[in-house]
C-alpha cells in the first residue's frame, strides 16, 4: 500500500455524508469539529496558492465577530497529510518558543500575539486536521487563526520595502529554525528541491509522452536540456559539502508572508507545508524568481519577464541582515545559482505537468501551464545574463 492510501486508510468516524453537503453547511460541520464556538455567517474562497484550497471563514459568537481560515490540503500533492501537520506541529511550537524567548512580555491574546502567531486548531481527538469520508474521495481539512490587518502581495510591483521585508521574514525564519533538530520532520515532498531527480522525471516523462502533448513543447524541452547539467550544480555543491543542509522554507513566495497593512513589518510566515531539510539557496531564490521580476510568474507575453535588479538587492538586504551570522561562504557562493536554478527548475515542473495533462498545478485556462513554463524560462535567461551582477551583489550585502 503506498503512503497515499496507508494514511487516507486511518480510522475516523463516519461523515461522508459531509462529502456531497452545500458549502455552508461543510464549513459549519468543520468549525463545530474543531470546536469553534458559534454560526458561520460568512465566508468566501481566497483564489491564493496553485495547490491547497483555502476559505476566509468568519463566526457570530454571541454577538462576537471572529475570523479563521479553513483549508483543504491536497493529498495528491501532499501525500502523507497526517506527517505533514506533525511537521507543523513541530515547527509552529519551536518558533512560538524562539518568539517568547525574544519578546516575553507578549500576552497570550493580545492583538499582537495574535498576529504574530500561526495557530491550528485541534479537534476534540486532538488532531489539528479533520479528514471528511474515506478512500480516494477523502477530504482533509485544517483551520487556522486569521492574521488580523495583514497583507499579502502577489507580486511586489516596483516596491523595494515588499522585497526587503520578505527577505526579512524569510530570514528571520530561517534563523529561528537554525537549532531546530531537521531528523524530527518527514519529507512531506520527496525529492522536492532536488533539481536533478525533477530533470529526470521531466525527460522520463516527455519520453512517455502520456497525453500526446510532447511534440508543442520541443523547443522548451530542448532549451532545459541545454541547461541540464547547470541546472545540478546546488545538487553537486551539496553532495560536495560546500553547501550544508538546514530547514528552510522551501517556497518563499511573497503571497507566503503577512504583512501588518499599514507598516509593512513581516507578522508570520505562512504555508508551511513545505518546511524540510533543504538549501538556503531554494530559500533564497525562489522570492526573487516570484518578486524581485517586472512581471507575474504567468505573463503570456515573455518580452516583459526580467530580473529587477533593484528589488534582488533589496531581498538581499533584508534577508542576509537576519542570517548573515550563520550563513557559511558556501552558502553566500550559491544564493545568485538559487535564483537561477530555482527558476529553471520550476520551468521544468510547469511543463511537466503540461505534459502530464495538468494533474499537479490548479489552472486557469488550458494551456497556463505551458505559458507559466515558457515565463520562466524568459526569466531564467534573463538571470543568466545578469548573473555576475546577482553574485556581486549577495558578496556586497555580507561583507564575504
Ligand atoms: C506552488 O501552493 P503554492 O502556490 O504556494 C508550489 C511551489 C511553486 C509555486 C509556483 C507544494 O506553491 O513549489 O514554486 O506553486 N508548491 C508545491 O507558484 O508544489
Ligand atoms: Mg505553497
Amino acid at each position: 500500500m503506498d503512503a497515499t492510501l496507508y494514511e487516507a486508510s486511518f480510522q475516523h468516524p463516519d461523515n461522508s455524508n459531509m462529502l456531497d453537503a452545500p458549502m455552508e453547511e461543510k464549513l459549519q460541520y468543520i468549525l463545530n469539529e474543531f470546536r469553534i464556538p458559534g454560526r458561520l455567517v460568512k465566508y468566501h474562497w481566497i483564489p491564493s496558492g496553485h495547490i491547497n484550497t483555502t476559505y476566509y471563514v468568519a463566526c457570530d459568537d454571541a454577538g462576537e465577530f471572529k475570523e479563521y481560515l479553513v483549508q483543504m490540503v491536497n493529498w495528491y500533492v501532499f501525500q502523507q497529510p497526517i506527517s505533514m501537520m506533525h511537521n507543523i506541529d513541530l515547527i509552529t511550537e519551536h518558533i512560538r518558543r524562539k518568539q517568547e524567548a525574544d519578546s516575553a512580555l507578549v500576552e497570550t491574546d493580545s492583538y499582537e500575539h495574535r498576529r504574530t502567531r500561526l495557530h491550528f486548531h485541534h479537534t476534540v481527538e486532538g488532531n489539528n486536521y479533520l479528514m471528511i469520508g474515506s478512500g480516494e474521495r477523502m477530504e482533509f481539512w485544517r483551520l487556522t487563526n486569521f492574521i488580523e490587518d495583514s497583507i499579502s502581495f502577489e507580486t511586489a510591483g516596483d516596491d523595494e520595502r515588499v522585497l526587503r521585508m520578505s527577505g526579512k521574514a524569510f530570514g528571520l525564519f530561517e534563523a529561528r529554525l537554525n537549532d531546530f533538530d531537521a531528523t524530527l520532520l518527514t519529507e512531506s515532498i520527496p525529492h522536492f528541491h532536488d533539481t536533478r531527480w525533477r530533470m529526470n522525471t521531466l525527460f522520463r516523462d516527455a519520453a512517455e509522452d502520456p497525453v500526446g502533448r510532447v511534440a508543442l513543447v520541443k523547443d522548451e524541452l530542448d532549451e532545459i536540456e541545454r541547461n541540464r547539467s547547470f541546472s545540478c550544480r546546488l545538487n553537486e555543491m551539496q553532495e560536495s559539502g560546500e553547501i550544508p543542509i538546514r530547514v528552510t522554507h522551501n517556497d518563499t513566495k511573497t503571497n507566503n508572508v503577512l504583512f501588518d497593512r499599514v507598516t509593512l513589518e513581516p507578522l508570520v510566515v505562512i504555508d508551511l507545508d513545505t518546511v524540510m531539510p533543504g538549501l538556503a539557496a531554494f530559500d533564497f531564490g525562489d522570492t526573487i524568481r516570484f518578486a524581485a521580476c517586472t512581471a507575474e510568474e504567468d505573463e503570456r507575453d515573455t518580452e516583459k519577464m526580467k530580473l529587477n535588479l533593484k528589488l534582488f538587492r533589496a531581498f538581499t538586504e533584508g534577508y542576509v541582515g537576519e542570517t548573515a551570522n550563520f550563513l557559511t561562504e558556501g552558502e553566500v557562493n550559491s544564493m545568485a545559482l538559487g535564483a537561477a536554478i530555482v527558476t529553471l527548475e520550476l520551468a521544468g515542473r510547469f511543463l511537466d505537468d503540461y505534459i502530464n495533462g495538468d494533474k499537479y498545478f490548479r489552472i486557469d485556462y488550458p494551456e497556463h501551464n505551458l505559458v507559466r513554463a515558457r515565463a520562466q524560462l524568459a526569466l531564467f535567461r534573463d538571470m543568466m545574463l545578469h548573473f555576475d551582477e546577482m553574485d556581486a551583489i549577495v558578496h556586497e550585502v555580507a561583507g564575504r
